[in-house]
């Protein structure tokens, strides 16, 4: 349980050795508690440098200590970081000496989680702590940084303010219910709720685009043996990744690959190409192929130009989820001597490719973007928004609230309480109706001493 009331204490910087690491302490006892520890006077926001001395009087390190004194620390409590030479021994024997004078040992996210819980961030905003922290791209660091920065959390509750505007204006017209339906469309309440209904849309879709751009998208490259699937793989991450030979069956085991492509973070698998075999490392790498398969958001299906779709693609189309997106590739164009391309047909799109020579490749690209729903290019002031499951699913909502308003205008009650519900779901995103369980599941994935 968390004890809102106790200093915490936890070692900020990663696990391992290095130049620096960072002691934290946040809470009100954090001073009295540093200054058991230090041989000289901490002065509030003043680099002073200090011998770190445990009870037994013996010296644990020397280094820097910073005193923010609360309400202007991260947390919005009495903050105590001392940075000290990067062993973990180091910081460790610091910690301990903290908690012998009172201080007990962070939870993972409870530095976060107390800033939030002092208003110091909303929940997005702390959220955004933690997407930047695990960003694996450049552009997915900027799109955290923006939530972080609070550009998001202002849009939200910039449609939240217009949303209780509405709201107030629709449940004073219930006051005077001779009037109602003439209130209602001198206010223009239809037109407002379909202009609100257009921005959440926009925001919908931004959301979408930047949940791929936190997760990743996932693709999956599947085929005949020996058709150019781990010379694809190669191709696509600009090195000899995997091992590529004439012989069918060379890959016998799945071989995931992060790659950025565009600066959106993809992670790759190349497959056992299916087919029967008795070699049981590769059943068992087909197994893994399958696996892959089910969870992926596209699935590349890799054909020889000259052969084209067969019957084996077909069977493994069927066992296919049928929300996996696919994309036809016809590889080998060059033995072929024809020219890249992509083309729409009624099973998809076909890109003819070389793997080879690397031609068509980018057209390849532009098309994992289309079937994402990804601009095939996101400039740099691209507003995109990081966004989760519960960002997902509390959008979704307010979009339903607010068609349900829109199909029931005649009738103010129902608009109200739509009204109603599309507010609780929007502020649900930056915090405002939270229930604790949520915010132990949110916190709970933090590394500890942040
Ligand atoms: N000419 C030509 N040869 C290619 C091309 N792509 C792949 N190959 C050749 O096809 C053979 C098989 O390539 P791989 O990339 O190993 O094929 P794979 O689908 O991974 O095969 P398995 O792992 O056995 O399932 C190799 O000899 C490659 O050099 C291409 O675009 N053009
Ligand atoms: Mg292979």
């Amino acid at each position: 349980m968390l004890n809102e009331s106790s200093t915490i204490v936890a070692v900020s910087t990663a696990a391992g050795v290095g130049g620096i690491g960072v002691v934290r302490l946040s809470g009100t006892k954090s001073l009295e508690i540093a200054q058991g520890l230090c041989d000289n006077k901490i002065v509030a926001r003043y680099a002073g440098f200090h011998r770190f001395i445990h009870s037994d009087n013996k010296t644990i390190d020397q280094g820097i200590v910073l005193y923010f004194p609360a309400p202007n620390s991260f947390t919005g409590e009495d903050i105590i970081e001392f940075q000290a030479h990067g062993s973990p021994i180091v910081l460790q024997q610091i910690v301990n000496a903290c908690v012998d004078k009172g201080a007990v040992v962070a939870e993972p996210g409870e530095f976060t989680k107390r800033a939030y819980l002092n208003n110091k961030i909303d929940l997005m905003q702390a959220e955004a702590v933690i997407d930047l922290i695990n960003a694996s791209t450049e552009k997915a660091a900027k799109s955290a940084i923006n939530s972080l920065s609070g550009k998001f959390s202002f849009i939200i509750n910039d449609l939240l303010k217009n949303l209780i505007e509405l709201r107030m204006y629709v449940e004073a017209c219930l006051d005077f219910p001779e009037e109602e339906i003439d209130f209602i469309s001198q206010g223009n309440v239809s037109e407002k709720i379909n202009k609100l209904h257009i921005t959440m849309q926009a925001i919908i879709e931004s959301a979408q685009q930047g949940k791929l751009l936190r997760e990743g998208i996932d693709i999956v490259l599947v085929g005949q043996p020996n058709v150019g699937k781990s010379s694809l793989l190669n191709q696509l991450l600009g090195e000899e990744r995997a091992i590529v030979t004439e012989i069918a069956g060379t890959t016998r085991d799945s071989i995931s690959t992060e790659i950025s492509l565009r600066g959106i973070p993809v992670h790759i698998v190349d497959t056992a190409g299916l087919r029967e075999t008795d070699d049981l490392v590769e059943i068992m790498g087909i197994e893994k192929t399958w696996q892959s398969l089910e969870k992926a958001h596209i699935a590349l299906f890799i054909v020889e130009a000259g052969t084209g779709i067969t019957k084996y693609e077909k069977t493994i189309l069927e066992r296919l989820p049928s929300d996996t997106r696919k994309i036809w590739i016809f590889n080998k164009i060059d033995l072929l001597k024809s020219r890249s391309k992509s083309i729409d047909t009624v099973d998809g799109t076909h890109v003819y490719v070389s793997a080879k020579t690397g031609d068509g490749i980018e057209l390849l690209i532009d098309q994992i973007f289309d079937n994402t729903g990804m601009p095939s290019n996101i400039d740099d002031n691209q507003n995109i928004f990081m966004a989760r499951n519960r960002h997902l699913e509390a959008l979704g909502r307010v979009k339903k609230a607010l068609t349900n308003a829109a199909l029931n205008i005649d009738a103010a009650e129902i608009v109200a309480e739509e009204l109603t519900q599309a507010q609780q779901a929007l502020s649900s995103i930056t915090g405002e109706f939270t229930s604790d369980d949520l915010l132990g599941e949110i916190f709970g994935q933090f590394c500890i001493g942040k």
